[in-house]
């Protein structure tokens, strides 16, 4: 597979396991994250598989990230597919008592740390008239909940990027797809609840979730279509979910 796929958030979840499905389909891959002990670990379990870049930085930080790009090995210069995942829910509360730090995390994480990236590789795509933008957004994005207001708003700015990318990207044949995943188990609950454990834990209780390799397997199928397919948007859920709220439970 002589493509190089870009991935934030590989650290972890969806990322992670997109990272190991695409290795074993022979993607070169440049994975992201600002856990350096798990980058390091992935490269050296995934090299035999494929080519692998890492790159340590947070999506926050607008004036490292080109810098990294630009910086980039030859082997990794040209980017054909970029995944926007990195992002997080901090914190589960009302708008009257919601913590400005969580707010500030994922206003900056989710949405304008998913810019900041696409900023510094988008110009290559434009160049060749060639590329595909994954980003990764939410069943938040398409409605909302109580105590979610924050994350929700994250999600829906994703939603309208990703639609307003397709516009801008349009003229230089890049593909713009937004996945929006419902609940799927992965270190996302614990970092929502800052560390409770057993909090996050029981967020998947009594149903089925999806897993991350759920997801990964459908980017791995919206990043396949032949040239002149791009799958706009896609809504992937539990088959227990039907909802935001709306959640067949055993107990
Ligand atoms: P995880 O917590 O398991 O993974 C999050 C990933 O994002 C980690 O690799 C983390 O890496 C990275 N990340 C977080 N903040 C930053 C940052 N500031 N800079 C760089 N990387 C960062 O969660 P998921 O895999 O579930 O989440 C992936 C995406 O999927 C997110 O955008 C999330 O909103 C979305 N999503 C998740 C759903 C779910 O139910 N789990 C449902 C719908 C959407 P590191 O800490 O090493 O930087
Ligand atoms: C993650 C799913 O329902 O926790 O985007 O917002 S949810």
């Amino acid at each position: 597979m002589d493509k190089t796929v870009f991935i934030t958030g590989a650290t972890s979840g969806i990322g992670k396991a997109t990272a190991e499905l695409l290795a074993s389909l022979g993607f070169r891959l440049i994975l992201t994250g600002r856990r350096q002990d798990r980058l390091d670990a992935m490269k050296e379990n995934m090299s035999h598989l494929t080519s692998i870049h890492t790159l340590n930085f947070d999506v926050r930080d607008k004036d490292k990230i080109p810098e990294l790009i630009a910086g980039l090995p030859d082997e990794f210069k040209q980017i054909d597919v970029l995944i926007n995942n990195a992002g997080n829910a901090y914190g589960l509360d009302s708008v009257h008592t919601g913590d400005l730090e969580d707010w500030d995390n994922m206003m900056d994480i989710n949405v304008k740390g998913l810019l900041y990236v696409t900023r510094a590789i988008a110009p290559q795509m434009v160049k060749r008239k060639s590329g595909h933008i994954v980003n990764i957004g939410s069943i938040a994005g398409l409605e909302t909940y109580p105590n979610g207001t924050v994350y929700c708003a994250s999600k829906h700015a994703v939603v309208a990027a990703s639609e307003g990318m397709r516009k801008d990207f349009n003229p230089y044949g890049i593909k713009v797809t937004t996945i929006n995943p419902g609940l799927v188990e992965t270190e996302f609950s614990e970092v929502r609840f800052h560390g409770d454990k057993e909090k996050a834990s029981k967020v998947y209780d009594g149903y089925i979730p999806l897993s991350a390799f759920d997801i990964a397997e459908t980017i791995e199928f919206v990043i396949t279509r032949p040239a002149h397919v791009n799958i706009g948007d896609m809504l992937v859920l539990p088959t227990d979910q039907a909802s935001s709220t709306i959640v067949n439970k055993e107990n």
